[in-house]
């Protein structure tokens, strides 16, 4: 089994080299994002505190999305792998997160991050917006404050798996399919080495 997580800022491209990821490796996809967003559209009472949130750019509560990622951990035994995508966003996460990989005898391969300029970062947001429908897309202020919570409470999760040697940067900036085969060449290598 081969566990892996996609790090990166908001608009660093997570979700859509994920995509690209799980239909080549057969990962399950655990987006907490994509979660989150499916809560909201059933209104559900999670779903709502998550959207209050989300919209003013904060995190949502860290027992929240341990309590999500446990759910779905337990509802897909036997699969091939994990692919956390938004997911560990603070060390209590990544802790947990550890924790319940254990629990399952298995642990996390690689963490890839996707290296992007801040001014990229917004300018995708402001694009993303105009199509994705994302209340937390349309305010700049909102997605300022998205980076901002990201420098604080995000960033350290890297220096968490950096102490595990497992972090590796990649630059996040180019073709969609440039950033995809790097990406590739960084699992195949981590895979490999696993096996
Ligand atoms: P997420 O759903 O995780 O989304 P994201 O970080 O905004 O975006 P992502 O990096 O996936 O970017 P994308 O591929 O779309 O989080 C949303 C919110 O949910 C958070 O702010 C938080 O409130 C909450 N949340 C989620 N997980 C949580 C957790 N664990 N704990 C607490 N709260 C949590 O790319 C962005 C845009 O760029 C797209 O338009 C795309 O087309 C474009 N793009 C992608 N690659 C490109 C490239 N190479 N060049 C140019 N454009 C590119």
């Amino acid at each position: 089994m081969f566990n892996m997580i996609l790090f990166g800022p908001p608009g660093s491209g997570k979700g859509t080299q994920s995509e690209k990821l799980i239909e080549k490796y057969r990962f399950k996809h655990l987006s907490t994002g994509d979660l989150l967003r499916s809560e909201i559209a059933r209104k559900t009472p999670l779903g709502l505190e998550a959207k209050s949130l989300m919209d003013k750019g904060q995190l949502v509560p860290d027992e929240v999305v341990i309590g999500m990622i446990s759910t779905a951990l337990e509802a897909n035994p036997g699969v091939s792998g994990f692919l956390f995508d938004g997911f560990p966003r603070t060390t209590a996460q990544a802790e947990a997160l550890d924790k319940l990989l254990e629990f399952n005898k298995t642990e996390i391969g690689a963490v890839v991050a996707l290296l992007v300029p801040e001014d990229e970062l917004i300018a995708r947001m402001v694009n993303r917006a105009k199509t994705s429908g994302r209340s937390d897309d349309a305010d700049e202020n909102v997605q300022r404050n998205r980076l901002e919570v990201y420098k604080r409470d995000t960033l350290p999760v890297a220096n968490h798996y950096r102490k595990k040697d497992k972090v590796v940067e990649l630059n996040g900036v180019g073709t969609v399919d440039a950033i995809f085969r790097e990406l590739c060449s960084v699992i195949d290598q981590k895979m490999r080495i696993h096996e």
